[in-house]
């Protein structure tokens, strides 16, 4: 028996399904988890002593590489000064300046603690700046687990095939509208129907829970025109996209801006780290200035800020990063349609800038419902193949492939090279 094994094995005993987030339970793929023991550049090496190229990259926080010498000398150098105070801190306010500076739309930032405490309290920022309940929200984004936002979400929930969670009282989201991912007719309709009842509209700018799915040409600059004339906020779910696609996120991508947006992972370079912000009159309803309340013992915790910053600066600091980083990603993704094409499959490969799917199916995948055509046994016996090749992917059909700055090309020509040979098969 393999120490993953092992460790699964008594894991499952005191663990729900044996892991601390279901993404991670390798259900849907049926293999052993593999249990990781270190990580370093674009590789992750696993308790047996097993290394793997990594797309995974923590699920996004690691776009300059796992184990980066510059942010993990910083966390040990914040270390020796304490781990947490429950007091206000330089660093804070370093870092509420830093991504202020960075994203046009963000005039004032509160730090939280995870991406979903970002989303859940943006949407309580909303709805309490704009005294209207309902929330609208498209089919496989995935937004984190609070109750609101578990309607047919993405990511661990759609893998699970548990279109909504059990738990959440019919209460909590009967204020939850749904419309479909590059869709503008079904967020106009909401809006006809409920003009003056829409808080806040929210999204993932580049959608990235149900696999990669593209914006369509005009989607976003729709969702923008349309909150703007019926005075609903305007969400951008950047817990991915954010620092990513660029370092103005997809904002600055795709030219749009948004009333409130929401971070997470690259600001915390792989420490628990979660903001959200955007107009300054919506942000000055938050506590203790205005009434709507949102706390977090460990918000703004000191460790977490110094991997966080030194992470951003880097990335502000080197605009090449994203030149570099989005062409290798253009050719990679590209590479992979061409050699998918090139074997006769009608698969679909899905892609924008450092993020990409793969999806087993001969359907355009353009939201949730095309999403769901693709075959979740094809991707299973996939991952299984390159897994045992010494390559991580993400264990769901509906995740995304992550690249990073650590990825070389000569590295990524080696997972081509196999995606041709499991092709032939
Ligand atoms: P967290 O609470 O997991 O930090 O963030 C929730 C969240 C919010 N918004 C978007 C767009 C997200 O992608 C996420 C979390 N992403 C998943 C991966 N698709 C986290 C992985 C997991 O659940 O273990």
């Amino acid at each position: 028996m393999s120490r993953s094994e092992e460790l699964f094995k008594r894991a499952v005993e005191r663990i729900p399904g044996g892991v601390n987030s279901p993404v991670r339970a390798f259900g849907s793929v049926g293999a052993t988890p593999r249990f990781i023991e270190k990580a370093d550049g674009a590789y992750m090496t696993d308790a047996d002593g097993k290394s793997y190229l990594d797309f995974i990259s923590s699920w996004g926080p690691m776009i300059l590489g796992q184990n980066h010498p510059a942010i993990r000398e910083s966390v040990i150098k914040a270390c020796e000064n304490g781990l947490s105070f429950g007091a206000a801190t330089e660093k804070e306010v370093e870092m509420a300046e830093l991504i202020c500076e960075i994203v046009p739309s963000v005039e004032m930032v509160r730090m939280v603690n995870s991406g979903t405490e970002a989303v859940m309290s943006a949407v309580r920022a909303a709805r309490g700046y704009t005294g209207r309940d309902k929330i609208v929200k498209f089919m496989g984004c995935y937004h984190g687990h609070s109750d609101a936002l578990l309607v047919q979400a993405g990511s661990g929930v759609m893998t699970a095939g548990i279109p909504d969670s059990a738990g959440v009282p019919a209460g909590c989201t009967a204020d939850t509208l749904s419309a479909v991912y590059n869709d503008l007719a079904s967020v106009e309709t909401l809006f006809e129907t409920f003009p003056e009842e829409i808080a806040a509209v929210i999204v993932e700018p580049l959608a990235a829970n149900m696999g990669v799915v593209v914006p369509k040409e005009g989607f976003l600059q729709g969702l923008r025109a349309l909150c703007t004339k019926y005075g609903a906020v305007l969400i951008f779910d950047e817990v991915i996209t954010g620092f990513r696609l660029g370092i103005d996120g997809a904002q600055g991508y795709y030219g749009v801006q948004a009333d409130l947006t929401t971070f997470g992972k690259i600001i915390g370079a792989g420490m628990p780290v979660g903001a959200y912000g955007g107009k300054r009159e919506i942000m000055e309803r938050v506590a203790p200035v205005g009434p709507v309340y949102q706390a977090g013992t460990l918000s703004g915790n000191p460790v977490a800020m110094a991997a966080g910053l030194t992470q951003l600066r880097i990335l502000k600091e080197n605009p090449q990063v994203y030149t570099d980083l989005n062409e290798k990603g253009t050719w990679f993704f590209g590479e992979m349609r061409r050699i998918v094409e090139e074997a006769g499959k009608p698969w679909q490969v899905n892609a924008e800038a450092s993020l990409g799917s793969l999806f087993f199916t001969g359907t355009p995948v353009v939201d949730y419902a095309s999403a769901k055509t693709s075959d979740t046994a094809a991707f299973s016996d996939y991952f299984k193949y390159m897994l045992e090749k010494g390559v991580y992917l993400g264990p769901s059909q509906f995740e995304a492939m992550f690249l990073s700055a650590a990825h070389t090309r000569e590295e990524l020509s080696g997972v081509l090279e196999l995606l041709a040979d499991y092709l032939k098969k």
